[in-house]
């Protein structure tokens, strides 16, 4: 009894003392000698993505993320702290980049289909480099550049800052990462000092493609694809940040964040009104939807900037216009996930 009693609160204590683990790397830390040398290697494993790890599973602890997937956490870094976004992002990006990197004797070659692809984008393999190449070189500070598939399916570079990546909602571009090049000073600088050009003509010798082009088809064969699609409505999440930070504490009896943001929510309202909804969802029951929310949030701004003298009355009527508000933006929500 006293054993079983044991095995679960140690059973229990795992799972909820860490979420997250560090993988470990596939080769030993000098075997990616000349181009990345071993001490680097070392510490940027066992110190830098650790780090992430481990401020990764402490900022999700006791709340509700514990249960998401990573991607969950990725997908709407806009709405979660910085220290989930950072560690979240550190965690997805260096697991990536450690699966992409072996020794040349260990590396499996291209598929066609990824070779015809790429022939296809970029005219051959030399170019997909030299423009993932061009977009670390040109990246300002640290972050990462990026292969990715897009949302149409197509192959696309792209760069982002700091541990920010493309699944990302806060990334203008979307897509899910295939290839991904680390171009934080950690990465590199013991031996290249400030050379991040020398270091990029390098790191080519240790990407192994077939576990590239592996990750190419599980893309293209990922759901995911398709929710970053109907994902990637920009003012419809600007939109969104705004109704739950005035809707959530009205519901609560605090209106003074729709007090002094109705202007700001009608504003966002015509923006979303007026802006391009992605192309599966751009149909006239979305349009519909649209013109009735920016009614509403007109509504709402009126009503906020009529003196009275009876608050509890107004309060009253704004909830009222809220929630109608509120409805109208999930009706839209529903359309774009049918
Ligand atoms: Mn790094």
């Amino acid at each position: 009894m006293k054993i079983i009693y044991l095995l679960v609160s140690f059973l229990s204590f795992c799972v909820s003392a860490q979420v997250y683990n560090l993988p470990a790397l596939p080769f030993s830390n000098d075997a990616y000698e000349p181009y990345i040398d071993g001490q680097t290697m070392q510490i940027h494993h066992d110190k830098h993505h650790a780090g992430y790890v481990n401020n990764l599973n402490k900022a999700i602890a006791s709340t509700p993320m514990e249960k998401l997937s990573i991607t969950d956490l990725l997908m709407y870094a806009s709405f979660r702290s910085a220290s989930v976004r950072n560690n979240a992002g550190g965690h997805y990006n260096h697991s990536l980049f450690w699966e992409i990197l072996a020794p040349p004797a260990d590396q499996k070659p291209m598929s066609k289909e990824l070779e015809n692809a790429i022939i296809n984008q970029f005219q051959s393999i030399d170019e997909v480099m030299v423009a993932v190449n061009n977009a670390a070189a040109t990246r300002f500070g640290s972050g990462w550049a990026w292969l990715v598939v897009n949302p149409q399916g197509k192959l696309a570079v792209y760069s982002t800052a700091n541990q920010d990546n493309p699944i990302m909602d806060v990334s203008n571009e979307r897509g899910i990462p295939i290839l991904g090049i680390d171009v934080w000073e950690h990465a590199y600088y013991l031996k290249y000092q400030n050379k991040r050009g020398d270091y990029l003509s390098g790191i080519w010798s240790l990407i192994n493609w077939g576990v590239v082009s592996d990750n190419y088809t599980a893309a293209l064969n990922n759901p995911l694809l398709a929710e970053l699609e109907k994902d990637n409505w920009l003012a419809l999440k600007e939109f969104h940040k705004v109704m739950a930070q005035t809707f959530h504490p009205a519901e609560e009896k605090n209106f003074e964040p729709l007090r002094s943001r109705s202007g700001e929510m009608y504003a966002k309202a015509i923006l979303l009104k007026n802006s391009r909804p992605p192309e599966t969802v751009n149909n006239k029951k979305v349009q519909d939807a649209l013109s009735r929310l920016e009614k509403q949030c007109f509504i709402i701004h009126s009503t906020v900037q009529k003196p009275s003298k009876k608050v509890d009355v107004q309060n009253a009527l704004l909830f009222d216009q809220i929630t109608k508000a509120h409805e109208i933006f999930h009706e839209i929500q529903g359309l774009c996930h049918d």
